[in-house]
């Protein structure tokens, strides 16, 4: 029988979330309905980044369109695109965007409770030559929506109700935790779906890959540079750790988190605070770590107990399987 080749029970992401949303009985779907707006936002920058529709907008020979105009530079598309698909929800106040300094709060009308943080488009290094990169969100609830202010969004990781990424790679994958575990979904093109296919992903214990820039070693602290050197001699007899480094975080955690091992975005003498963002990168990644089995450590503290300062804040940052990261978190302890 023909139909026997297909799967007709489909998981889509929206199902999902109304079945675990459904566990609640208080929820009203305005998660599910943010939650579907942020999709949105993801399938229209996966179409951007794959370049479908190249040779209707630009013309083959890469001239300017129609109207005359230039393309938008990807980066600034994807935040257009995924600010108006988050006010048009009608289930935001505040939204923080790695693009634009200041936090962008929602007229009355369209008003909701939840407060997105992202990064529409991260790993701009990557965006001319093809390499792999990824939308970050984080969402959090608040209290009162009346007269929302930046200093509302200004919490802890710990009290975000949910984050995920959108890898755009060899295949648009989101992944995505409400607060139980963390699921990831691949976007079928010819549905224009997200089918659950990475089911309850759990961080293996510990790994033999680090992922870190070693362009930076020059700087590095003790514990920094002691860690890495163990990484290539160890010195109880294990086998060295192989390094993979991208250079989009949403790649490089996407590979942790399924392979294992640890990703480190430290301080150093020049950066003290490193180069990643507390909101919108340090927060969801280290929610999803911990979600998964792992953790996130800051050099300092669990990474999701850092109470930000200011919107655009960074953080030194080492996560990924439970034990490696145990062992950068003795070497700072030792340093004391
Ligand atoms: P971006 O926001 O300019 O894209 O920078 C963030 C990116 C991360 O995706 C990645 O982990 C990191 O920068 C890589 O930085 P570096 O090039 O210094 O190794
Ligand atoms: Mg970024």
């Amino acid at each position: 029988h023909s139909a026997d080749a297909y799967r007709t029970d489909l998981m889509t992401i929206t199902r999902f979330v109304l079945n675990e949303q459904s566990k609640h009985p208080e929820s009203r779907g305005d998660f599910t309905i943010l939650l579907s707006h942020i999709v949105l936002g993801c399938k229209f920058v996966c179409t951007a980044v794959n370049k479908a529709g190249l040779a209707k907008l630009i013309g083959l020979a890469g001239e300017t369109n129609i109207q005359g105009e230039e393309q938008k530079k990807l980066d600034v598309l994807s935040n257009e695109v995924f600010i108006k698909a988050l006010v048009s929800s009608g289930r935001t106040c505040i939204l923080v965007s790695e693009e634009d300094e200041d936090a962008i709060i929602v007229e009355p009308s369209k008003r909701g409770k939840y407060c997105v943080v992202f990064d529409p488009l991260d790993g701009s290094s990557n965006i001319d030559c093809g390499v792999s990169i990824g939308t970050i969100f984080g969402i959090y609830t608040l209290a009162d929506v009346r007269e929302p202010t930046v200093e509302d969004v200004l919490l802890p990781g710990k009290k975000m109700v949910a984050a995920g990424y959108c890898m755009y790679g060899s295949s648009c994958t989101l992944v995505l935790s409400t607060g139980a575990g963390v699921n990831g979904f691949t976007l079928d093109p010819s549905l224009g779906e997200f089918i659950l296919t990475l089911p309850d992903i759990k961080i293996p214990k510990k790994g033999k890959i680090y992922s870190v820039n070693e362009g930076n070693a020059k700087n590095w602290d003790g514990p920094t540079a002691a860690y890495v050197e163990k990484c290539k001699f160890p010195e109880d007899g294990s086998s060295p750790k192989s390094l993979r480094y991208i250079g989009s975080m949403v790649a490089d955690v996407h590979r942790t988190l399924l392979y294992g091992g640890i990703f480190l975005y430290p301080g150093d003498k020049k950066n003290p605070n490193g180069k990643l963002r507390v909101l919108y990168e340090v927060f969801p990644m280290s929610f999803l770590m911990e979600q998964a089995g792992g953790q996130s450590f800051t050099g300092k503290e669990r990474a999701l107990d850092l109470v930000p300062t200011k919107l655009h804040e960074r953080s030194p940052i080492f996560l990924g399987s439970y034990d490696d990261v145990e062992e950068i978190k003795a070497l700072y302890a030792a340093e004391g």
